[in-house]
This record gives C-alpha cells, structure tokens and sequence, in this order.
C-alpha cells in the first residue's frame, strides 16, 4: 500500500511554477560547471529526522501524523517504514538516504537481538535500495541516546561501554558496508564533558583516538573502502564537545595520526553554534583536504540551540557552493539533516520541506556557478594579495628572506606600499547582483 497515494513523483517545472509540489530549480540532469546538478549535490535524505522525528520538545510530545506507523518497536513496523521511507526518496527524486543503526531498527534486550533486528531490517533497506538504486551516502551508530552512554561512549570511564560501543560500530560498518554505503560518519554525540572535577581529559580523548584507529582497522579488515567522516559540534549535549568545530576536530587528529582516513562532515547549525559561518568551515576544512561531506539545515539566529531548520535561504547556499564547487564534494553529499516543525506535523510537509532545500541548493549551485564563469570574487581576491606574486613578497613565500633581510629591505624603503581598500561592500553587492540573475 503507498504512503503517499496522493503526491506524483515530483518533477522540475522551473522558476515560473507555482505548483508547490515541483522543483523550481533543481534540474537534476541540467549541467553545471560539465557535471549533472544530480551529481554536484548528491543529495540525501536523513532516516532520523525523516522518519524518526515525532515532533517532541522539551515542553511536550510528539505531534507528528505518521499514518504508516503503528508507533511500536516491532521489527515488523522498522521494515515496513523502511518501504515507505523509499517511496519517499523516489518520489522525491533524492539519490541517497543516510541512517543511524537505531534509526533503522529496535534495541532488543541484548546486543545479540539488537544485532539481529538491525540484520532484518538491513535486508529490507537492500532490496530498496536494488528496487530503485538509491544509494546510501552513509551509515553510523547512536551511542548518544541509550542511557548506558551517560557518560560518553568511546570516552566513557566505564570500559564496557567502551566495548559495547565498539561491537555496536563493529556491526554499523558491517552493514554499512554490505549496503555499498560510500561514508561512514562519527558524530561525538556524548563525547565530551561537564566538569573536570570528574574527568581526565587526556585519557578520554586518548580512548577516542585508539576507538577511531580500531575502525580504520577493521574498515581495512572486511574491505570497507568508504570515507571516514567526524562531524564537528559545540555545546550539545555536553557543555565541552571535544569535536568543537573543524579546528579542534583537525587537530585532534593530526594529533593522533588520523588524517589519512578522516574528513569532515560540517553542518550549517553545528558551525553557527561554534560562532562560526558555515562558510568558515567549509574553508577551513577544504584547504586542508579535510571536507568531506555536508549536513545541510540552518539555525535560528534568536536560539542559541541545534534547531536543524531546513535551509532555505539563498545568501548561505550560494556561500555553500562557491566552497564547494572550489574544493569537491563527493564521496560525500548535501544531507538534509534537518526537520518540519513540531506545527508542520503532516506527511505532506516533508515533501514541502525537502522541495524548498533542494531548490535552495540548485538555486545556489547556479549562483555560484556564475559568480565562478566571471571570476567576479575570485579575481578579486587574487588581485589583493598581488604583493606576493612578485618583489619582496616572493621572496617571503618562498622562504627566501627572513627577519634580517626584511629589516634591511624595509630600512631601505622607509616604510610600506599605501593599502588598498577592502572593499567589503562592493562584493556583498556583486553577490546581490548575481543573485538577482536568476
Ligand atoms: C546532531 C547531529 C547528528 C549527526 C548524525 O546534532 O547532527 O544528527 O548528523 O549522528
Ligand atoms: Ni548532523
Ligand atoms: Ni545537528
């Protein structure tokens, strides 16, 4: 029986349709830069939030309609969900899904079952996945809700949760792995703290390094050839994440001798919270070969909280893709971790809801697309820092000339070449002008 009897496949009409079930802007075979806008933005519906998500807040439960859902945690019910949520994606159009282990499938009251339920439904997400070639962008494990993961779970003091953790994300890339998933992600639910007066903080994090390498290995070991991803988060839901934001996440593993098999997966609302942009950390990843995916949503500028609001405005999915279009993005996709309003509380708004991100980033692929055709920023940009094309800035670059040198050359100069302007304005206002393009 169909879920959503009454919507067709959603199809791409173009920006003069006000038919709110079509894509304005997203064209997946429209090329862009000799590549499909399908192929430049990968993008990926989230299990969690998508059929998950009952709408709850701190202040009251779920509100969400889920006709399909008998709301028990059946294996039964987790396979069925599994159909319906494929239907979604087709009708959709999206290429890739991405799931959490305890999304998917029950706990059952021993890992063994556990384990057994997750195999069940993995075979059913199979089938879908072979019925309509949608493929998995990534898999992970959620070791942040169960209460034995109070404590954290590669960082716990308790080393048998360390070791359930481990044989959780054993299984996680087993499956992942079967179902040709291309990455797998470790977001630090509670790897964190609280207060020092109860934590070592070096030996945690030493605990996560050695969880991490006993990944790459057992990766290596049943031939998982996808990427490794961390996603960086501050604040929630301890009050010290150690994965804070792209710095502290490349630094830790620098430290620890992970940069050959990690990358990043930033999200927009994750970047916000760390006081950064989201363009901040998409660069700061890229130009050390460490961006490796994206979760695409947005925050609420008057909350101060992980409000995972779908994106839909222009100015941040164009700064999205002029980062992305400059560094790549695949093996890694745009997933919509994000979710309706507690008020948006029908099937119908899921559709709503992923319609208006996806056209957000076709929108912003082809604004950036054509902020790149005239090298309107980047030309701009090189222009300011010609002083180290040539002369003593050369020189500088390549190591040529230290302290010594560069006193007497300024010595002899008596002092600088007058600054150039900015000009901060006149970009934010190139950028209007290429927004107003299309
Ligand atoms: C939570 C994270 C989470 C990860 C996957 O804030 O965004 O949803 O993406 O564990
Ligand atoms: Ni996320
Ligand atoms: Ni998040």
């Amino acid at each position: 029986m169909a879920a959503f009897p009454d919507i067709p496949k959603v199809q791409f009409e173009g920006p003069q349709s006000d038919n709110p079930l079509a894509f304005r802007w997203y064209d997946p075979e429209e090329m862009i830069e000799g590549k499909s806008m399908k192929d430049h933005l990968r993008f990926t519906i989230c299990y969690w939030h998508t059929f998950r998500g009952t709408g709850s807040d701190p202040f009251g439960g779920g509100t969400m309609l889920r006709p399909w859902d008998d709301g028990s945690d059946s294996v039964e019910n987790a396979c069925n969900r599994a159909r319906v949520a494929f239907e979604f994606f087709e009708k959709l159009g999206a290429p890739y899904y991405a799931f959490h282990d305890r999304d998917v499938a029950p706990e059952g009251d021993s890992l063994a079952t556990t384990n057994s339920n997750f195999e069940s439904v993995a075979a059913v997400l199979k089938e879908e996945q072979q019925r309509t070639g949608i493929k998995l962008l990534w898999g992970t494990a959620n070791m942040f809700s169960h209460p034995r993961y109070m404590h954290g779970a590669a960082t716990t003091c308790n080393a048998d949760v360390f070791a359930y953790c481990a044989a959780q994300v054993k299984k996680a890339l087993e499956v992942t792995n079967d179902l040709g998933g291309e990455n797998y992600v470790f977001w630090g639910g509670r790897e964190g703290y609280q207060n020092l007066y109860n934590t070592d903080m070096k030996r945690e994090l030493d605990h996560l390094a050695q969880f991490f390498h006993m990944a790459v290995d057992y990766a290596r070991e049943i031939g998982f050839k996808g990427q490794f991803l961390i996603e960086p988060k501050p604040k929630e839901p301890t009050k010290h994440q150690y994965d804070s934001d792209a710095a502290a996440c490349l630094n830790f593993l620098r430290a620890y001798d992970l940069m050959d098999h990690f990358k990043l997966n930033i999200e927009t609302n994750h970047a916000t919270l760390a006081g950064h942009t989201m363009m901040h950390e998409l660069e700061y990843a890229g130009m050390q070969g460490g961006l490796g995916s994206i979760d695409a949503n947005t925050g609420d500028l008057m909350l101060g909280w992980d409000t995972d609001q779908f994106p839909t405005d222009y100015y941040l999915t164009t700064q999205i893709m002029l980062v992305l279009l400059k560094y790549g993005l695949s093996p890694g996709g745009v997933n919509f971790d994000a979710k309706v309003r507690r008020e948006s509380f029908e099937p119908l708004d899921l559709f709503y809801a992923h319609i208006g991100g996806m056209d957000a980033f076709a929108k912003g692929l082809k604004i950036a697309a054509a902020i790149r055709a005239d090298d309107a920023l980047g030309g701009f940009v090189s222009s300011r820092y010609a002083s180290f094309d040539g002369g003593i800035g050369k020189q500088i670059e390549s190591g040529a000339v230290g302290f010594q040198e560069l006193e007497a050359y300024m010595l002899e100069k008596g002092d600088v070449t007058p600054n150039q302007s900015g000009r901060q304005e006149m970009l934010e206002n190139v950028v209007n002008r290429y927004i107003d393009k299309f």
